[in-house]
């Protein structure tokens, strides 16, 4: 039997869910933010900055933002969306021997009133984080509610600990398409992506990839989503960022499934994309 318990996380109400064999997630409300996963091994997997702000003030620095329904600056809303900075709620949780679930959801009613005031579209996502062996896994899907179209963005914006930068490869993207931050389309040519300076990349996606770092092998994959993002910041960006500590940029690189680009949902239409990640 899985067990839910409620913790603060800083001032930040959360959910911790712990399998039966051990591994276990931890969710805050406040965007339905992933927080920690550890494996069964008790090993941390993903990265959350110690300079991030932990009380609903700015959106959390680390861990696994939501971002909905617009990526980056690509839109005239907030950057990222609204998604990652409102509080969402838990709706279900459970879990038998094999799989254990948090499950939650955010409507445009549950919005602040600040952003319901500009964002016209009726909503309702739902998150679900599974733990299943050695694998989490994201389940989010997006139902527009009303009848006229809602541009729809989406990404999980996963921060990984990779523990050493330098001893830190992204394989399974040869051959892939991609643009990089100084929007330049390229082919990459390499089996394996190495971080030697800041990365800023948009794939089209191959359905998965493998993270290698010092002392783990993790597999993602995706369904529904239609791009990778591959980013660290490098030392000059991490700088200027007020909520990441100057050398942290060593520790985490961001792989994140996603479309970038808002495109229509169709009133009453759905939206589902998976994510998952298997550590070995
Ligand atoms: O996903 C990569 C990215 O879009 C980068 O361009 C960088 O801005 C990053 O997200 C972090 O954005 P944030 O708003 O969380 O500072």
């Amino acid at each position: 039997m899985a067990v839910v318990t409620m913790e603060e996380y800083g001032a930040l109400p959360a959910v911790r869910i712990t399998a039966a064999d051990g591994a276990q997630a931890t969710v805050a409300l406040f965007g339905a933010h992933l927080l920690s996963w550890k494996t069964a091994d008790g090993k941390e997997r993903m990265f959350v900055s110690a300079q991030t702000a932990l009380d609903g003030s700015k959106p959390i620095r680390g861990g696994v933002p939501v971002i909905f329904p617009q990526f980056n600056l690509r839109g005239p809303g907030p950057k990222h969306g609204f998604a990652r900075e409102s509080t969402w709620r838990l709706t279900d949780s459970g879990g038998d021997g094999a799989l254990s679930f948090l499950q939650f959801c955010l409507t445009r009613d549950d919005l602040a009133p600040a952003v319901a005031a500009w964002w016209p579209h009726a909503f309702e996502l739902q998150l679900r984080v599974i733990l299943s062996g050695d694998a989490l896994e994201f389940d989010l899907k997006v139902r527009n509610t009303g009848t006229q179209d809602l541009p729809l963005a989406v990404a999980l914006h996963s921060y990984y600990d990779v523990g050493q930068l330098a001893a830190t490869s992204v394989s399974g993207l040869q051959h892939a398409r991609y643009t990089d931050h100084h929007l330049n389309t390229l082919v990459q040519e390499t089996p394996a992506l190495h971080f030697t300076e800041k990365q800023d990349r948009l794939y089209q996606a191959p359905p998965s990839l493998t993270l290698n770092t010092a002392d783990a092998t993790l597999r993602l994959e995706q369904q529904g989503f239609s791009q990778w993002v591959v980013w660290n910041p490098g030392a000059d960006d991490a700088h200027a960022m007020a909520d990441l500590a100057d050398d942290e940029y060593l520790r985490f690189i961001c792989i994140e499934p996603a479309r970038v680009d808002q495109q229509a949902l169709a009133g009453g239409a759905e939206w589902r994309g998976r994510h998952r990640i298997a550590a070995n």
